[in-house]
C-alpha cells in the first residue's frame, strides 16, 4: 500500500515517538508529507498499525560508500544499491555519504563527479557530505562557499592517514571559511605521527596481529587530537563536529569544550557502544580480528559506559554508522599485518535495531533519545529538519513502524553486499517491520520495494545545538 501524489494515505494506531514526546495517533499522508496527525483520521488508504512503535525515519549522517579508502587506496565493496537497501531494512531512510577529494582535483569536481555516480541509484534518500584532502593551490577554499551554496553544507578533514590527512594550518584555513558560509566541519580526530611511531615499534618487534591496531591507536592518540582540534576551532572561531569519539578521556575534554561554551559536538557510532578491543584478538593470534578493525579501535567497557552517559547528557549528540565495507577475504580485511587492514566496519543495516535493543530496550537511554540520537539532532546539524528527522505535520513522511521480536543477527540474512558482520550472533529484541520513505512504503516483511526511490536532498539551515 501506497499513497499516490493526489490519494490519502492513513497510518492508523501509531504509538509515535519523537525527540520529545510519545503519543497515541493515526498520521495522514499525502504527497510524501505528513499532512494530518490526529485520531480517527481517513484516507483512501488505511494501514492499521496496532499501536506498535512508529519513529521517524534513521538518519545516518556517517557512511562510506563506493569510496576510496584509506592509504591503501582500496575501494569499499558496497555499491549505492546495497548499501542503501541495507539501510531501508534497518530503519534508515535518510543517509549522507562522503564524496572524496582526491588529491590534485578541485573539491567542486569531486562532488559533482560523485553526485552523477550514485544517481537514481538509491532506495533511500541522500545527502553528501565531502571530504577534503587537499587545499590545491588556495581553490579549495574558493569552493568551499560554493559547495554550501549548492547544497553540500559538511566537510570531513582527517587528522590522520597520509594520504588524507591535512596539517592544522590548513585545517584552521579550512575550518575558519566553512564556518564564515554557514557549514560545518567534521573532524576525525587521531594524532598521525603517535600511531606511525607506535606502529613502527610494534612491527620492529615482529608484532603483527590484529589487535595492535588497536595498541597502535591507544585512547590518548584520540584525546590528543580532540583536543587540539578544540583549540583550532576556538582560535578560528569555527565550530566542528568530532566524528566516531571512541570513549575514554575524549569525553571529557569534550565535556570541558561544551562546558566553557565551545561549539564542540560529538558522533560515536555502534561500534564503540558494544565491541571492545579483546574482539581483535590477542597478540599473537589473528583469529578474524581484522573483523572489528577500524579506527578509531573499540576500546574497553568502561569507555563503553561513559560514552552511554554522554548520549544521556548530551556530550554525544548523534550515533552514526560510520558504515565502511571491505570483505573478510585475503588481501581486502585479511592482510599480514595490522597496519595494511583496511580501516572500518559495516554497520548501516545494524545501527538502529542494535541501538534499540542494547539502548532502548536495555534502560540505557530512552526512546527518545534513541530518536533523538539516530534521527533528530543527525537532521537538525547537516540541514535536513525539519523536512527530515521528526513526525510533525509538513515534515517527510519518512517513518518505521517497529516490531518487537527475538531475532539473532547474521550476515546471510543481511543486505549490504560485504560478506560479513562485526555482530554475527548478536541477539535482537526489535526489527523494523514497515519503513516508509516519503509515503511509500519501502519495505514490509523484511522485502524491498524494487524501485530507485531515492532523492538525493540539498542540504541548508544547519541547526547546531546549545553547547
Ligand atoms: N575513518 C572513518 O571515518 N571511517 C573508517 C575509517 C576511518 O579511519
Ligand atoms: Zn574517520
Ligand atoms: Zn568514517
Amino acid at each position: 500500500m501506497s499513497s499516490g501524489n493526489d490519494r490519502t494515505f492513513v497510518l492508523k494506531n501509531c504509538t509515535c515517538v519523537t525527540a520529545t514526546d510519545t503519543f497515541l495517533s493515526d498520521l495522514c499522508i499525502r504527497g510524501g508529507l505528513i499532512t494530518g496527525i490526529g485520531t480517527d483520521l481517513t484516507g483512501d488508504d488505511v494501514y492499521d498499525v496496532n499501536y506498535r512503535v512508529v519513529t521517524p525515519g534513521g538518519v545516518d549522517a556517517h557512511c562510506h560508500i563506493e569510496q576510496p579508502a584509506d592509504d591503501g587506496g582500496r575501494q569499499t565493496v558496497d555499491d549505492f544499491p546495497s548499501a542503501t537497501a541495507a539501510a531501508a531494512h534497518g530503519g534508515t531512510t535518510t543517509i549522507i555519504p562522503f564524496a572524496l577529494q582526491q588529491r590534485g582535483q578541485r573539491l567542486l569536481d569531486a562532488i559533482r563527479r560523485y553526485t552523477t555516480q550514485v544517481e537514481s541509484r538509491s532506495y533511500v534518500d541522500y545527502g553528501i557530505h565531502s571530504i577534503i584532502t587537499d587545499t590545491c593551490n588556495g581553490n579549495t577554499v574558493k569552493d568551499i562557499p560554493e559547495a554550501i551554496k549548492m547544497g553540500y553544507p559538511s566537510f570531513k578533514i582527517y587528522m590522520t592517514y597520509d594520504s588524507l590527512r591535512m596539517n592544522d594550518y590548513d585545517i584552521l584555513s579550512l575550518i575558519e571559511v566553512i564556518s564564515e558560509h554557514g557549514g560545518l566541519a567534521m573532524i576525525h580526530a587521531e594524532n598521525a605521527d603517535c600511531i606511525s611511531w607506535m606502529t613502527d615499534r610494534l612491527l620492529s618487534r615482529g608484532l603483527k596481529a590484529p589487535i595492535c591496531h588497536a595498541l597502535s591507536r591507544p585512547p590518548l592518540v584520540e584525546r590528543e587530537a580532540a583536543y587540539r582540534a578544540i583549540v583550532l576551532s576556538e582560535l578560528a572561531m569555527a565550530p566542528i563536529l568530532l566524528v566516531h569519539v571512541s570513549g575514554g578521556k575524549t569525553i571529557d575534554v569534550i565535556r570541558d569544550a561544551k562546558l566553557s561554551g565551545k561549539p564542540v559536538f560529538s558522533e560515536t557510532c555502534p561500534q564503540y557502544l558494544l565491541l571492545t578491543s579483546a574482539d581483535l584478538g590477542n597478540e599473537t593470534e589473528h583469529n578474524g580480528g581484522e573483523k572489528y578493525v577500524c579506527s578509531p579501535p573499540p576500546r574497553d567497557k568502561e569507555s563503553q559506559e561513559s560514552l552511554w552517559n554522554a548520549m544521556r547528557t548530551g556530550d554525544i549528540n548523534i550515533v552514526s554508522s560510520d558504515h565502511v565495507a571491505f570483505n573478510y577475504e585475503k588481501g581486502d580485511k585479511i592482510q599480514d599485518d595490522f597496519s595494511t587492514v583496511p580501516n572500518g566496519v559495516p554497520g548501516l543495516e545494524t545501527r538502529l535495531p542494535l541501538l534499540y535493543t542494547y539502548g532502548v530496550q536495555a534502560n540505557k537511554i530512552t526512546l527518545n533519545k534513541f530518536v533523538d540520537l539516530t534521527a533528530t539532532t543527525p537532521a537538525k546539524i547537516y540541514g535536513l529538519y525539519p523536512k527530515k528527522g521528526t513526525i510533525a505535520i509538513g515534515s517527510d513522511a519518512d517513518l518505521v513502524v517497529w516490531d518487537e521480536r527475538n531475532s539473532v543477527i547474521s550476515f546471510a540474512d543481511l543486505h549490504q553486499k560485504v560478506n560479513y558482520t562485526p555482530y554475527e550472533g548478536v541477539p535482537l529484541r526489535v526489527w523494523p517491520a514497515i519503513v516508509i520513505l516519503r509515503g511509500k512504503i519501502i519495505i514490509s516483511d523484511r522485502s524491498i520495494r524494487k524501485t530507485y526511490g531515492g532523492a538525493f536532498v540539498q542540504r541548508k539551515g544547519l541547526v547546531l545545538p546549545s553547547y
